[in-house]
């Protein structure tokens, strides 16, 4: 039988996620073991006193247009940072914004870690004629991450690195990129000297080619000697992009538990149910309704807004997934959808976009 529901969902929702958050903040200070926010200068404000020698980068503007709030780099500058940071890590993440300037014709090389055997014993960079994410590890340098040409929008975006044992992850913008790469179960090495920002190390704090360099601007660094979280990376991108603390709680982990709460317990959804149609009017018309609202979202009421694959439904900031109901004319029946989404990020004008990625109907 069918029901009458619009927003329980929600209401059920965010009792759920405030709590997660709360457990998901407090956790991002562990095992940070520097923190650059270059708040008028390149000092490490994790605690952990590694603050960064800066080589001709100057400051500029971050991505809220604030003077001196981040570093831009050209040509043979680059920062440079203490190697104890990185020397023996095994797990890894390294979180940061960045804006290129410039796609270079060989590589836009942003982490570089050298040492005295091996020029090449880490970089991550960005390479624009494979479109691809990239990096080195000992040497090797076969390795690159699935296709995402994201970043050559010459806009501001947020990029996590991690190393987690023998895979490497990449995200950008709270979102994973596809192609892990697996790499060798060894710590990584830094010489004194050998970790820089902005550059590729040909010999260890030099050897710079600038046709490699970053070209572009860079801003609020983190290093953890631990992997982060998808739900921890999200969160970084939701603060660095001044949202509200409890926006994380669309995450697909939380939106899955509201989902299976909603299936295993409709009423605890607020779904009630009343009679007055046969079971096969109620299967029929849910099938027309589940085939209507995907070849049309507009249809079932779902906005749609800005969007690079697939419809966007563009949602308040008030932490309220408003699904308006499938309604048929001729049973004046509804059903209660559930939804999964995908963070898109702000519009220009603060508008949160979320991609509709897959609904049903509840109880199924
Ligand atoms: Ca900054
Ligand atoms: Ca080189
Ligand atoms: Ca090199």
């Amino acid at each position: 039988m069918v029901n009458v529901k619009k927003v329980w969902l929600v209401c059920s929702f965010i009792g759920i996620v405030l709590s997660l958050g709360d457990f998901a903040y407090a956790s991002l200070t562990d095992g940070l073991v520097a923190y650059y926010p270059f708040n008028g200068n390149a000092n490490d404000e994790s605690g952990n006193g590694n603050n960064v020698e800066v080589n001709e980068a100057t400051l500029t503007s971050d991505r809220f247009g604030n003077p001196d709030q981040a570093y831009e780099i050209t040509e043979y500058q680059y920062l440079s940072l203490p190697y104890q940071i990185v020397n023996g890590l095994y797990d890894f993440s390294i979180t940061f914004w960045i804006k290129l300037n410039k796609l270079n014709s060989s590589l836009n090389n942003i982490i570089g870690i050298a040492n005295d055997y091996e020029d090449n014993e880490f970089n991550f960079a960005y390479l624009a004629s494979n479109d691809r994410f990239f990096m080195d590890w000992k040497g090797s340098i076969n390795h690159s991450f699935g296709i995402n040409n994201s970043v050559e929008d010459m806009n501001w975006h947020f990029i996590t690195f991690s190393r987690n044992g023998t895979f490497c992850t990449t995200n950008i913008d709270g979102k994973r990129i596809e192609g892990d790469i697996t790499i060798s179960s060894e710590n990584l090495i830094a010489a004194e000297k050998g970790f820089v920002l902005g550059q590729d190390q040909d010999s260890v704090g030099g050897g710079f080619d600038s046709s490699q360099n970053l070209s572009g601007k860079i801003d609020d660094i983190r290093i953890y000697n631990r992997v982060l979280s998808e739900s921890e990376i999200q969160e970084l991108y939701n603060i660095g992009n001044n949202l509200p603390p409890d926006t994380h709680c669309y995450t697909q982990d939380d939106l899955d538990a509201v989902k299976q709460q909603c299936k295993n317990d409709p009423a605890s959804c607020g779904i009630s149910i009343y009679s007055g149609y046969t079971q096969a009017d109620i299967d029929s018309a849910k099938q027309q309704a589940i085939q209507q609202c995907k070849s049309d979202p507009a249809s079932c009421g779902i906005s749609v807004g800005i969007g690079t694959e697939g419809p966007v439904a563009t949602l308040s900031e008030s932490l309220f997934i408003d699904i308006p109901l499938i309604k048929y004319s001729t049973l004046l029946a509804s059903f209660d959808l559930w939804a999964d989404f995908e963070y898109y990020g702000l519009t220009p004008d603060g508008l949160h976009l979320w991609k509709l990625t897959d609904f049903g109907v509840i109880g199924e």
